[in-house]
């Protein structure tokens, strides 16, 4: 039987980057795993963050990695292994990724695959560069379909869902049904690192764990590459998949608050309604968070009630921008006096909300900000705990990103929600900055008696909040020293 090894890359971003330096286990990579292993595949994982997140180097100038780097990656792998399977999540781990695949075929010989969301749409820029196969999509059936081919002789080159160096053999791979996928592989990652770096991107107080209960995202959002990724299609575990999920991470993994990091929870409401009623009927005590967005078009008071008895604490909310204009470039339909009737209901149930904003889009001007800020006040006053502000980025494949097709940094490092490398980002860097300040003010004036939970909160290290995880670092930092407090300064 062919013995397979899957790497997850280290985490690479700017240096000091704070909204880059947000690392969480590789779901993606742990579900391929647990789906090859089933298939009776021995299955080895390097995952070079989780190895040791308490190593950084700098990395090309102005960036940095954070765990293992292509030396002590290539010292790991096994000689005898047959295949190596690459996870490329975001276009800023792709030129490491390459080099790191070029190097493995380099020194050990065996065919590299690589997959993952910045695979499916930009698959040739590791093709053409002698990376062996590139699956497109899901890989759980692909790969293991590409790997029981190779292992009988064949070239692999004719499975759906495998790109191939040639425009126009760009197929889906074998779709499957969501429940038969097993659950992920945590046994593979090492999560007691993830946990002492106290970070992720969704507040917790204990131990955590990722989920997905739904891949996919019928929505045409134009900065975001889910809807060309899933093809607008979304397909959901079925509710009583989930809550054995659930159930399992807490009983094996003792994973006491989970992030569902689905693009879209709830664009079934009713599917989401089942899920949280046999949650409340198991009377399972989990804390759960949903970080990745949630369509406001989906959610309803009688919705939240139940979430919120269900052990939802803390949900993102994206209205993107205050300015209309802005709002119909980037292709998002939105209800304002819905987005604040559902911030005071998320108040009233004491769910904890982070509010999304993108600025600097293509054209935005100061009139378009003023609405941004506007809108993100009256958020404050009706409750709203944590405020994220990105600054547009251009993703590969996006439509919005046509307009910097030619001016994107080379090998696609830089493409992040902090892109220095454009022109005007000092420009939106400051109207960041101003617009935090704006957010501290007014959440002293707007929730004054919020701030001593904050501050009991960071003292106890248990967040619920983004903002507290983010003072937590940043005191933890100052008073730890360098190599005992995330993330650690570059050698
Ligand atoms: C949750 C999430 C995060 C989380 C957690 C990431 C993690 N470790 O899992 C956090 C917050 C950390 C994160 C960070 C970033 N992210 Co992100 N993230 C997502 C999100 C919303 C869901 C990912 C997910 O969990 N999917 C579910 C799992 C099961 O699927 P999967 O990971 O895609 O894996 C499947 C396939 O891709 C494939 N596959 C994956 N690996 C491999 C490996 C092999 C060998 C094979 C064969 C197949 C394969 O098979 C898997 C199972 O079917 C996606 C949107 C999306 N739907 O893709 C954006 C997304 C992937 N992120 C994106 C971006 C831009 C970023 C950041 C750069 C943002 C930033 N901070 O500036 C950083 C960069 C991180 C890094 N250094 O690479 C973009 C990437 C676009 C691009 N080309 O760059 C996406 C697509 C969002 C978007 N709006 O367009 N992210
Ligand atoms: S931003 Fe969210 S809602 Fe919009 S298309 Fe992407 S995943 Fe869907």
């Amino acid at each position: 039987m062919y013995r397979i090894q899957l790497i997850s890359p280290p985490l690479i971003a700017y240096d000091k980057d704070i909204f880059g330096m947000i690392p969480s286990p590789p779901i993606g990579l742990a579900s391929i795993a647990a789906f090859l292993r089933e298939k009776g595949m021995p299955v080895d994982l390097i995952d070079a963050f989780g190895a040791n997140p308490f190593q950084s180097k700098k990395y090309r100038d102005q960036f940095v990695i954070i765990g293992l780097d292509i030396e002590d990656i290539l010292a790991r792998i096994d000689k005898n292994i047959d295949v190596i399977g690459i996870s490329v999540h975001s276009a800023m781990v792709a030129k490491f990724c390459l080099d790191l695949g070029l190097a493995i075929k380099k020194k050990i010989g065996k065919p590299v695959v690589v997959g993952g969301p910045h695979i499916t749409l930009n698959y040739s820029q590791f093709t053409e560069a002698g990376i062996d196969f590139a699956i497109i999509g899901e890989g759980e059936q692909t790969f293991f379909q590409l790997l029981r081919t190779l292992q009988e002789g064949g070239d692999g080159k004719n499975i759906a869902g495998v790109a191939i160096n040639m425009r126009g053999l760009l197929q889906d791979g074998e779709v499957l049904q969501m429940d038969d996928l097993p659950i992920p592989a945590w046994d593979l990652i090492p999560l007691e690192n993830y946990w002492r770096t106290r970070i992720n991107h969704s507040p917790f107080k204990g131990k955590f764990l990722p989920m997905i209960t739904s891949r996919g995202c019928p929505f045409k959002c134009a900065f975001c590459t889910t809807p060309l990724t899933s093809k607008g299609k979304w397909r959901s575990y079925s509710p009583q998949r989930v809550v054995n999920e659930i159930q399992l991470l807490h009983d094996k993994y003792q994973a006491e608050d989970i992030m569902i990091q689905d693009d879209n929870f709830s664009a079934n409401p009713n599917r989401a309604k089942k899920i949280c009623e046999i949650i409340i009927e198991k009377g399972l005590s989990v804390r759960l968070s949903l970080p990745s967005g949630v369509r406001l078009e989906t959610l309803t008071p009688e919705l939240l009630g139940i979430m919120q008895q269900a052990g939802v604490g803390y949900l993102s909310l994206s209205p993107e921008s205050g300015s209309k204009r802005i709002r119909k470039l980037m292709n998002k339909t939105l209800n304002e006096k819905k987005l604040y009737k559902i911030q005071k209901h998320c108040k009233a149930l004491k769910i904890k909300t982070g509010i999304c904003f993108i600025i600097g889009s293509p054209g935005e001007n100061l009139q378009d900000i003023l609405k941004t800020t506007k809108m993100m006040a009256k958020m404050i006053l009706y409750g709203a705990d944590d405020i994220s502000i990105f600054i547009f980025s251009p993703l590969p494949g996006a439509p919005m990103a046509k307009k910097f097709e030619n001016n994107f940094p080379k090998d696609y490092l830089g493409l992040c929600w902090s892109p220095k490398w454009r022109d005007d980002y000092f420009k939106w860097a400051t109207v960041r900055n101003l617009l935090y300040i704006q957010y501290a003010i007014l959440k002293v004036m707007f929730q004054p008696l919020s701030i001593w939970r904050h501050i009991k909160n960071i003292l106890n290290r248990e967040f619920e909040t983004k903002g507290e995880m983010g003072i937590g670092r940043l005191i933890a930092n100052s008073f730890s020293g360098n190599k005992k407090s995330w993330p650690v300064r570059p050698d």
